[in-house]
């Protein structure tokens, strides 16, 4: 299961759009959308079907879960022997580094996100597989309207993460042109989830703030209390991505870099929504430079309705469902009941 209500609209959704994805090959798969992407799509296409990969090891009580691999994405034959020896078809690569982390360490991530993605591209075009690969709101910058951002804008980040995400969505275009590697992709927003942790993201206040609020009813934040930025619950963004996947093909005018958002909020607007489960809860703010000059680079609010028209994407989760499922599943988790 995703961890969203069954609705008729999804279930339709997937069996009116399947594609036969067989074999898959998750990169990141012990990160925040690894995490919870690796058992949806082996709920859906069978366990042995989905082969799980990171640069870490598994925790022991995930070791039965489903076939393994040990893949560091800037490697070439790590990559191609993965894929050769369980036939892979499709590739989910997630292996990055989030924004904040890229700032810091500009080379790195240069390496890891490009180098990364480059090499995936290469083993797909000679193994014939689709790529998932995702795209971020920092695609865009300052020069980008900034409310309702139209899928086809100006995109001259001012982040590292950015000229990687922009240069990713060219190359994954590139290589659907000139070589026919089915090569799709969304740009996510901010994503929230109860289950693995973000690491080095701007969005990340998003996520700390409803530990925070359950454990101390106080959340210290580093984005300012006007920040506006889109966001999206993990359940719709596990969506989107096996929907863009399975999407009609003759139906995609963009087939890559798809904006998708589910609502767009202020640090300000989401305690409001927290304090009305926690009436004594405070927010204060202590911003951290970096990250604001990101989030202040990035859009206010997305169009996505492209996505809509080309593959029927709609969101489940608005601020007030999110914030009440993020409070009741943490609750459960943290406090055991
Ligand atoms: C980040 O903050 O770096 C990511 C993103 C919006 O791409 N969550």
């Amino acid at each position: 299961m995703y961890g969203h209500p069954p609705t008729l609209r999804y279930h339709q959704a997937f069996f009116r759009d399947y594609r036969d994805l067989k074999r898959i090959l998750v990169t990141g798969a012990l990160g925040q959308i690894g995490s919870e992407i690796v058992p949806a799509l082996r709920e859906r296409y069978g366990v042995d079907n989905v082969v799980a990969s990171d640069i870490r090891m598994p925790p022991e009580s995930a070791a039965g879960n489903g076939p393994f691999e040990f893949v560091d994405c800037t490697n070439f034959a790590r990559i191609r022997e993965a894929v050769q020896r369980h036939d892979i078809d499709t590739i989910f690569h997630l292996a990055a580094l989030l924004s904040a982390i890229a700032e810091d360490k500009p080379q790195i991530a240069w390496d890891v996100n490009m180098g990364g993605l480059y090499r995936i591209l290469e083993v797909a075009r000679q193994s014939n597989c689709a790529i998932f690969f995702p795209s971020s709101i920092g695609a865009f910058g300052p020069t980008t309207p900034s409310v309702d951002t139209p899928q086809d804008t100006s995109q001259r980040p001012t982040t590292m993460y950015g000229v990687t995400k922009v240069a990713g969505e060219l190359l994954c275009d590139y290589y659907h042109k000139r070589f026919g590697v089915d090569a799709r992709g969304v740009r996510f927003p901010g994503i929230i989830s109860h289950v693995a942790p973000p690491g080095g993201g701007t969005t990340d206040y998003a996520v700390a703030i409803f530990y925070q609020a359950i454990r101390y009813q106080h959340y210290r934040c580093f984005l300012a209390a006007e920040t506006r930025l889109d966001m999206m619950y993990m359940p719709d963004a596990v969506r989107a991505a096996i929907e863009v996947m399975e999407a009609d093909p003759a139906r995609l005018l963009h087939r890559n870099a798809f904006n998708v958002t589910a609502m767009s909020f202020t640090p300000e607007e989401l305690a409001a929504e927290i304090r009305s489960h926690i009436p004594d809860f405070k927010i204060e703010y202590e911003v951290d430079p970096v990250r604001q000059e990101i989030a202040d680079s990035w859009p206010d609010s997305i169009d996505d309705s492209a996505a809509r028209q080309e593959w029927d994407w709609k969101p489940d989760y608005d601020l007030t469902a999110l914030t009440r499922d993020m409070l009741e599943k943490l609750r459960l988790r943290l406090e055991g009941g």
